[in-house]
């Protein structure tokens, strides 16, 4: 499975291909629909404000309501793009921001908008992983879900996926709703922005999907994280935390019940092992501020920047669905090969644990 998108912020459209999809599996364009809307932003005041009809128009790899094989190209038009904000900054870089390093690299600035270092990009992730999450749960009842595990410094307090998709910020404990409110908007006055973790977890997923050693489903899962903009960190299972832990602790003891913890986070030795994958995953806070910050211009001299416009205090609060899709996406890659590699395998003993 190959995805790629285009587009920018502040062009006419954004779009993806995905390619190597299965023939057969049926797809409409308002499948796409409640994932985009959960994504997008100006749906509470505590993300950016502009008003995108995200409306997804399947160009190709579908006849009559089902994919083909070829191709899957999909399109969403831009229809709220405000450059004036950006033409002020035209000359400028954002401390922290990519505008930087792009216009290192390919010597042209882009004066429209954020272009591809945007949060819009992330839109066709989204779109690309309705494909992957439709088929995974389908032929294997994979499951994958996720959810804002920590705002700046605040945690929260239980942990129950049945709140997640029932306040605006995809939190575990609805009891701090009221909380986290309260500080988006004190954070949304001040003018500056807050990091955030996201937790993404796929269930069902079967033991042997992966790679031994290169290509390891570990390690396609962090590349996939890591390419969604504004990301600094991944963890698999307990991730950092094994630094400290001792091999006693840290290995997941089994049983015929089954395991009895998942630090490995689902994957051993770049293998699926049957457990719930568990990742997380680092957003940074944004760089464009209101707050000023000193910086240079395209001549090198001292500058002070500030940056209006309809931008995310938290980015991280909308990334939840765009882990899903990353995850579901590396997920049917990795199926799908090891369909391929495995036709004519017999099934597998021993029996897994819990199985
Ligand atoms: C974003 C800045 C704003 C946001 C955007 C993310 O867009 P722009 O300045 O390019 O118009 O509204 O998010 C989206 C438009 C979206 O659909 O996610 C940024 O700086 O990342």
């Amino acid at each position: 499975l190959r995805v790629t998108t285009f587009g920018e912020s502040h062009g006419p459209a954004i779009g993806c291909v995905v390619d190597g999809c299965p023939p057969g599996i049926p797809l409409a364009p308002e499948d796409f629909s409640h994932d985009l809307a959960r994504r997008a932003t100006g749906k509470t005041r505590h993300t950016s404000q502009r008003h995108e009809a995200d409306e997804v128009e399947i160009l190709s790899g579908v006849f009559e309501g089902r994919t083909t094989g070829t191709p899957i190209a999909l399109l969403v038009r831009n229809t709220d793009a405000r450059s004036k904000d950006y033409a002020k900054i035209a000359d400028q870089f954002r401390p922290g921001h990519a505008d930087y390093t792009y216009l290192h690299k390919y010597g042209v600035r882009d004066p429209r908008g954020g272009g591809r270092s945007s949060a819009r990009e992330t839109t066709m992730r989204v779109a690309a992983g309705v494909i992957a999450r439709k088929w995974l749960a389908d032929r294997f009842g994979v499951q994958v879900r996720a959810c804002v595990s920590q705002v700046a410094g605040l945690v929260p307090g239980r942990f129950d996926w049945d709140a997640v998709e029932s306040n605006p910020f995809f939190w575990p404990d609805a009891g701090q709703v009221a909380e986290l409110e309260a500080f988006m908007d004190a954070l949304r006055k001040s003018g500056d922005s807050a990091g955030a973790r996201v937790h993404v977890q796929a269930l069902g997923v079967p033991p042997g999907w992966g790679e031994p050693v290169y290509g390891k489903l570990d390690a396609e899962i962090a590349a996939a994280m890591m390419s969604i903009n504004a990301v600094k960190g991944v963890e698999i299972g307990a991730g950092f935390a094994s630094v400290t832990q001792k091999g006693s602790e840290h290995r997941d003891l089994m049983s015929p019940e089954g395991f009895a913890s998942n630090h490995a986070g689902g994957i051993l030795g770049g293998i699926s092992s049957g457990q719930p994958i568990d990742v997380s995953v680092a957003f940074k806070p944004t760089s464009s501020l209101r707050l000023p910050g000193a910086t240079v211009d395209r001549s090198g001299a001292a500058v002070e920047v500030v940056t209006t416009g309809r931008h995310d205090p938290c980015v991280g609060l909308r990334a939840p669905p765009i882990c899903e899709a990353m995850l579901a996406l590396v997920l049917m890659d990795h199926a799908l090969r090891h369909r391929a590699q495995n036709a004519d395998v017999p099934p597998v003993t021993p029996k897994v644990p819990g199985g």
